[in-house]
């Protein structure tokens, strides 16, 4: 558990659970539990994505996947065993209102569940090998990645106190952002693989894996991916907050360039 949480990673879930508390004026000690623990579940799928079973990878986050330093089993039961402890930080929390972690926990287990993450992953592996439409993909990735960014948004707005109106608002934000993050990590690994093969930028489109570029054209993926940032940025100034914060991650989301 320990060795692929601090193996690195962005931390772009707690970043937008700690920007969106700064965006109401509360301290970030606040949120670090949840922070965490939303930062646990990331990295329990993480863990589980990397399986021989899986996507059977080797590398992530730059070092040897959890499986191939401790074996299956093990890497199987660190997943399950961060997953878990999660709820159970969430549910300890010692300066929250048991209504505000009964709400956390709902609104986090929805999106890391079956309805959420759990069955975009679902859906991602039935689609494989599939063409897909990019109606198909967006639905597969709004699941897969986006209901748990948007969750961290909404988690910080759920600690402090937002209205039901507003963590709304905020999650149509995350969810223009999650899509945003989704094409620009697509834009990211043609860009790799072309600079890695020494080919022109734009060249290579063509993939087995459905992605933004190979179904829509490295232009058309580069509009859409502006177009959701500025979404984003639409729905985060419909809520009367400080939006400083939350307003670099959308710039930061895309200019990135890892
Ligand atoms: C196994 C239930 C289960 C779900 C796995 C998130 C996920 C679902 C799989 C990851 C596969 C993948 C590479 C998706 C592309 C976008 C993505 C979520 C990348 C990883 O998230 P980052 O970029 O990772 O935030 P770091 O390492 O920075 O935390």
């Amino acid at each position: 558990m320990s060795y692929s949480l601090k193996a690195g990673g962005k931390r772009i879930r707690p970043l937008l659970l700690l920007a969106t508390l700064k965006g109401y004026n509360k301290p970030f000690e606040l949120g670090y539990s949840v922070a965490c623990a939303i930062e646990m579940i990331h990295t329990y799928s993480l863990i589980h994505d990397d399986l021989p079973a899986m996507d059977d990878d080797d590398l992530r986050r730059g070092k040897a996947t959890n499986h191939k330093v401790f074996g299956e089993a093990m890497a199987i039961l660190a997943g399950d065993g961060l997953l878990t402890y999660s709820f159970n930080i969430i549910s300890s929390l010692a300066d929250v209102d048991a209504e505000t972690k009964i709400k956390l926990i709902q609104n986090i287990s929805e999106a890391a569940g079956p309805e959420g993450m759990v069955g975009g992953q679902v859906a991602d592996m039935e689609g494989e090998g599939k063409p897909l439409s990019v109606e198909e993909l967006q639905g597969i990735h709004h699941h897969k990645t986006g209901d748990l960014l948007a969750v961290s948004v909404k988690a910080g707005a759920i600690l402090s106190g937002a209205s039901d109106n507003e963590i709304e608002l905020l999650g149509t934000f995350a969810k223009h952002l999650g899509i945003a993050f989704q094409i620009k990590d697509d834009i990211l690994d043609v860009v790799g693989d072309e600079e890695a093969l020494g080919k022109p930028v734009g060249s290579d489109e063509e993939n087995d894996k459905s992605t933004y570029p190979s179904i829509l054209g490295m232009d058309k993926a580069k509009e859409k991916l502006a177009y959701h940032l500025e979404e984003a940025k639409k729905s985060l100034y419909k809520v009367e907050i400080d939006h400083t914060l939350l307003k670099e991650i959308v710039e930061y989301i895309g200019n990135r360039s890892n």
